[in-house]
C-alpha cells in the first residue's frame, strides 16, 4: 500500500482536535456585521493580552499602509459601512485588497484600526452598545475557551473577512514576499523523537530557514495548517511558509514514531507554538503529525490546535 495525501491525512485518527474554533468562527458569522464587529471588540478587549507592536515587522505592513491611510481620511460613517463591509464580503475595492493581504498583514490591519478606534480616529463601537441575545452567547463562548483558542478564533474570523470572487483570484495572492533574515539555530531534542526529519524541521523552522525546512519534504509532500485544507509541494509550501511563519516560536516537548505501511514512518509530536504578536504570553497547543517516506522525507505534515491540555499527554500509543 501507499500513501496519498487524503489517507495520509488520518494518521493517528485520536487527536481530539480543538473543532470548538471552527464551530464558534460559523456562529459568529450567522450574527449581523454589527453584532460581529462589536462582539469582536469586546473579546478583543477583554481577553486582557496585549499585542507587541515589534510583530508588525513580521507583517510587513507597507502592502496596507495606502488603505490604511484612505480609511484614516473617511467620515466616521464611510469608516463604520467600510468594516462592516469587510464582515459582509462586499465586493468593494477595500475589500478586495483586503483579501490580497497574508494573514498577518489582516492582523496588522485591524490592529492599527484598533487602535483608532481607541483613539476615535476611527468610528469606535457605539458607547452602550447592546449585543443581541444571540451574540451574546458566542461572546460567552469565546470566554470560556482556553486562551490559544480564543486567539485562533480570533485569527480565523480576520482571515475570513474581505471578498474573493470565486475566480481563482486567490493564487494571485502577495507580491512576492523577499526573504528576511535567519534566526540563529538552536538544537532542539524532543522526549521520545531521534527521527532526524522531525527535529530537523523544528530547527528549520526557528531559525526561519524555511527552504531548508521544505527541502525535507518530497517534491510533491503536503503541509495542513490547522483548520485548513492541505497545501501541496514544496513552491507552495515555501511560499506559505514565508507569508506565515516568521516570528513563530515552535516548543516541541514529546513525541512517539511508528512504522506505517509501506516502509513509512509516522511521527506525532506534542507541544505548544508562540506567535509573535503577545511576545511569549500564550502558548497554543499542538500536536504536529508526520508522515515520512523511507527514505526520510517527509510526505505529509498536519499541524493541528489541540482541544485540551490533556491531549499534550496522549501519544497515540494507547488505541
Ligand atoms: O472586527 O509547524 C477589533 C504553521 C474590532 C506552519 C478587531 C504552524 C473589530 C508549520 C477589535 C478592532 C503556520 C501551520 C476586529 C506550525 C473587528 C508549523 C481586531 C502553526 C477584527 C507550528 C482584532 C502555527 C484583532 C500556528 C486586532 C498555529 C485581533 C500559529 C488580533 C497560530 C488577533 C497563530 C491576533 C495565531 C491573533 C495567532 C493578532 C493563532 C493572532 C493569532
Amino acid at each position: 500500500m501507499s500513501f496519498t495525501i487524503e489517507s495520509a491525512r488520518s494518521i493517528f485518527p485520536d487527536t481530539l482536535v480543538a473543532n470548538v474554533v471552527p464551530a464558534t468562527v460559523e456562529s459568529c458569522n450567522q450574527l449581523s456585521a454589527e453584532d460581529q464587529l462589536a462582539l469582536l471588540w469586546f473579546a478583543y478587549t477583554e481577553m486582557g493580552v496585549t499585542i507587541t507592536p515589534a510583530a508588525m515587522g513580521a507583517a510587513n505592513m507597507v502592502f496596507a499602509e495606502k488603505t490604511l491611510t484612505q480609511i484614516k481620511q473617511m467620515s466616521a460613517e464611510k469608516q463604520t459601512q467600510m468594516m462592516c463591509d469587510l464582515v459582509n464580503h462586499a465586493d468593494t475595492p477595500i475589500c478586495r485588497t483586503y483579501s490580497s493581504f497574508g494573514t498577518n498583514i489582516k492582523l496588522g490591519f485591524w490592529y492599527e484600526l484598533g487602535e483608532w478606534m481607541k483613539l476615535g480616529i476611527v468610528a469606535p463601537i457605539p458607547e452602550g452598545y447592546k449585543l443581541s441575545p444571540q451574540a451574546s452567547d458566542v461572546l460567552e463562548a469565546i470566554r470560556q475557551l482556553e486562551g490559544g483558542q480564543q486567539l485562533t478564533v480570533l485569527q480565523n474570523i480576520v482571515v475570513n473577512m474581505g471578498y474573493t470572487s470565486k475566480v481563482s483570484e486567490q493564487n494571485v495572492k502577495q507580491p512576492v514576499v523577499p526573504p528576511q533574515d535567519i534566526a540563529p539555530r538552536a538544537k532542539v531534542s524532543i522526549e521520545g523523537i531521534d527521527n532526524l526529519t522531525v527535529l530537523s524541521y523544528m530547527e528549520n523552522m526557528n531559525a526561519f530557514d524555511f527552504q531548508g525546512a521544505v527541502a525535507l519534504f518530497t517534491k510533491d509532500g503536503a503541509l495542513q495548517p490547522p483548520f485548513q485544507e492541505p497545501i501541496v509541494g514544496q513552491e507552495n509550501i515555501l511560499a506559505y511558509m514565508r507569508e506565515e511563519c516568521y516570528g513563530l516560536k515552535l516548543i516541541p516537548e514529546r513525541g512517539v514514531t511508528e512504522s506505517a505501511a509501506g516502509e513509512f514512518t509516522q511521527a506525532k509530536v506534542m507541544g505548544k507554538v508562540q506567535t509573535p504578536w503577545f511576545s511569549d504570553s500564550v502558548g497554543i497547543n499542538l500536536a504536529w503529525r508526520f508522515l515520512l517516506n523511507p527514505q526520510g522525507q517527509i510526505f505529509f505534515a498536519a499541524i493541528d490546535v489541540l482541544a485540551s491540555p490533556q491531549e499534550l499527554m496522549k501519544l497515540g500509543l494507547i488505541r
